[in-house]
């Protein structure tokens, strides 16, 4: 939730001095106002296109008619990190024992936490609204903290904590998991195990997602930073990847100056013959392209593969 023009429903979580900073060195880059608030300018492909309609915000508007699911925010012991750490569980209307229910976890920015989501997106009104018109299959939603460090709040230079979002992997793998599934009733195998992130969070699950395919057949990145490990490093036998994969979904905005990122992989992976759905819309770095590809992305969980780019 970045820019140099930062929206009105996110708070500034970077300090002004390196916003004026980053946008200044993407100014003096292009020779323009710089159409990401960092990063680069964007350079747009034939590839870099707008696969999914534009929803509206209805998508996110609670009707009265709908069934309602439930959001608590839970408690856990983290081994990795040493700390009692805090999750936002989202599970559908009638969530009951006596079914099981798939999973997707759900990773937040740098700037953000547990609660980031929720205010970005309200995915509890937009699954609540998809489940409501059959088009997902009712699945348990969770948003924890990727920050994995003691004091995991998104304070100060928010940067500086980027080495935590890297240590995430063993707090999720380790802790997050395995209380999930302790605690609720989970289909507790990789078909049904996705995770999606934003931005640094979109990093993380590339990054965790495809060097931990036994674990999860579906993965998203929407607007992927730089915390992004190159394609030949997560996919280095790419024929394999292919196998194992059930759904890489990849999303950038045409105004977000990180778009390379997700660019460098979306053409790896043409490259290499991975199928990937890829979505470029006209948004930025902000939480309208998270809201509207996180809705997009859902739709195609834990169904019969689509057909693929
Ligand atoms: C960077 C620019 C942006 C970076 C991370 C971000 C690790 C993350 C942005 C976000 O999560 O919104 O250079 O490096």
């Amino acid at each position: 939730m970045f820019g140099c023009t930062p929206k009105s429903n996110g708070r500034v979580l970077i300090p002004t001095v390196a916003l004026v900073l980053a946008c200044s060195i993407a100014v003096g880059q292009q020779n323009r106002p710089p159409r990401g608030g960092f990063g680069g300018p964007v350079e747009l492909g034939p590839q870099d296109k707008q696969n999914y309609p534009e929803p509206t915000d209805a998508i996110v508007q609670s009707r009265e008619a709908v069934p309602k699911g439930k959001l608590e925010m839970i408690e856990y012991d983290s081994l990795s990190v040493g700390t009692r750490r805090k999750m936002n569980v989202y599970t559908p209307p009638g969530y009951s024992s006596d079914n099981s229910y798939p999973v997707l976890y759900l990773l937040h920015g740098i700037g953000g936490d547990e609660t980031e989501w929720q205010r970005f997106a309200t995915p509890d009104v937009l699954l609540d609204n998809l489940i409501a018109d059959s088009k997902i299959v009712p699945m348990i939603v969770v948003m924890p903290n990727g920050r994995a460090q003691k004091n995991d709040r998104a304070e100060g230079n928010v940067f500086a904590a980027a080495p935590a979002f890297e240590k995430f992997q063993a707090d999720l793998l380790g802790d997050v998991i395995p209380t999930i599934e302790s605690r609720y009733s989970v289909q507790a195998d990789r078909e049904h195990r996705a995770v999606a992130g934003l931005s640094m969070g979109g990093g993380q699950s590339l990054n965790i997602g495809l060097t931990n395919l036994s674990k999860f057949a579906w993965i998203g990145g929407f607007s992927s930073a730089p915390n992004t490990k190159s394609p030949q490093e997560l996919l280095p036998k790419p024929s394999d990847t292919k196998e194992k994969l059930r759904l890489l979904f990849l999303s950038c905005g045409n105004q977000d100056g990180l778009i390379r990122v997700s660019q460098r992989m979306q053409r790896y992976l043409d490259e290499k013959g991975v199928p990937h759905e890829w979505n470029v819309d006209a948004h930025g770095h902000d939480a309208t392209h998270w809201r509207n590809n996180l809705y997009h992305f859902v739709q195609l969980l834990f169904k019969p593969a689509v057909d693929s780019q």
